[in-house]
């Protein structure tokens, strides 16, 4: 297929998906194909891996529910500081959920509850045991959500003198009825309404410039990169193989799979698979691959194994190169080695140059 011999910077500007052409750039642009699986114990250890990490990752892959300590509030909770590491260093974020009801629900689950995944998770998954529905809802809330996203009316409304911002999207807030001509101000006072300002402006998707400054202070004050901000479009990978010992995706599940992308092409970016399911000649999917590591550096050449609790591990040359996948995803073998930054160069090394070595 002619995506095996593409390069990422050539497919970043023919793809169909906003955020797939995002990724292919950062990915040319960080010579990165490399993709993290935090998965950590607590929000702590969360962010300062992803802060370490960041400069050799394009995707941060994230379990939210098994980290203890994330922070919910909508503006400086653990999303909002992901967004920012995320924009200070280039990668999205890929919060693996693996959506797997009905339609109505993923919708809930993606959109509501503490988590709120749609607002801080640029990528998320979905198992398609329950059918394509799921994948159809979820494309529809992610409509929603992006067209809220891109324009929210925020209202200031100055109340007896004093002047409170309500954002008019945020339909759970019990303070921003701004119709009343009686408002009570946040310590309790009433007063009737001086003036009501209605502002349009562009939202910004990935985090508040007082969050960047927060985060980055703590952090020496290294300057925001120069990457250029990621398009406020949602995408999703559909589950379409696992690298899991005796699992059930068949031929025919796989293949269900690839039909559903290509009915929603402008919300699904790709799969999360084994290798390249792209087969018709307008096929252009990312493909993420889980299940990698290498052998350690003074056993270079031999063959990886298994965790011993089901998962099979394949090198970045066997699934990038000869698999034809674009990205590795590599948890383990990163996470625990004595030095997380300087195997994640390693890996990062490994999985260009099998990629460098196919588009040749
Ligand atoms: N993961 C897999 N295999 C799959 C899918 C997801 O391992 O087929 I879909 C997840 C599980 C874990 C990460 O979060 O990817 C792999 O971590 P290790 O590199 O530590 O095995």
């Amino acid at each position: 297929h002619s995506t095996l011999k593409g390069t990422f910077a050539q497919r970043s500007k023919t793809v169909t998906h906003p955020l797939t052409a995002y990724l292919f750039k950062l990915m040319d642009l960080k010579a990165s194909n490399l993709c993290l699986s935090a998965d950590v114990a607590t929000a702590r250890e969360l962010l300062s891996i992803a802060d370490r990490v960041g400069p050799f990752i394009v995707v941060l892959k994230t379990h939210h529910d098994m980290v203890s300590g994330w922070d919910y509030d909508s503006e400086f909770g653990t999303g909002k500081k992901l967004s920012a590491l995320a924009r200070k260093h280039g990668f999205l974020i890929f919060e693996d959920r693996k959506f797997g009801d009905i339609g109505n629900t993923v919708e809930l689950q993606y959109t509501s509850g503490s988590a709120k995944i749609i607002e801080w998770a640029h990528i998320v998954n979905v198992n398609m045991v329950p059918g394509k529905a799921s994948v159809t809802s979820l494309a529809n809330a992610a409509k929603k959500w992006e067209e809220r996203s891109r324009y929210s009316v925020k209202t200031s409304v100055s109340v007896g003198g004093r002047s409170r911002g309500s954002n008019e999207d945020d339909e759970d807030d019990e303070e921003s009825d701004d119709q009343a001509d009686v408002a009570t101000t946040s310590e309790g006072r009433k007063g009737s309404i001086v003036s009501v300002t209605t502002v349009t402006h562009q939202y910004e998707p990935a985090v508040s410039p007082r969050l960047d400054k927060t985060i980055l202070e703590e952090d020496s004050g290294e300057s925001i990169s120069s990457f250029e901000e990621p398009p406020s479009d949602r995408g999703l990978l559909i589950l379409a193989q696992m690298s899991s010992e005796g699992n059930f995706m068949d031929e025919r599940y796989t293949n269900a799979c690839v039909e559903a992308a290509r009915e929603h092409k402008d919300f699904v970016m790709g799969f999360v698979s084994q290798q390249s399911l792209n087969t018709l000649p307008e096929d252009d999917f990312i493909h993420m691959t889980p299940g990698c590591q290498l052998p350690p550096e003074e056993e270079e050449g031999t063959e990886v194994k298994g965790d011993g609790k089901g998962q099979q591990y394949n090198t970045p040359q066997k699934l990038v190169g000869i698999a034809g996948t674009d990205i590795v995803i590599v948890g383990r073998g990163i996470l625990k080695a004595g030095d997380p930054q300087e195997e994640a160069e390693r890996y990062r090394s490994a999985a260009w140059k099998a990629y460098t070595e196919r588009v040749r």
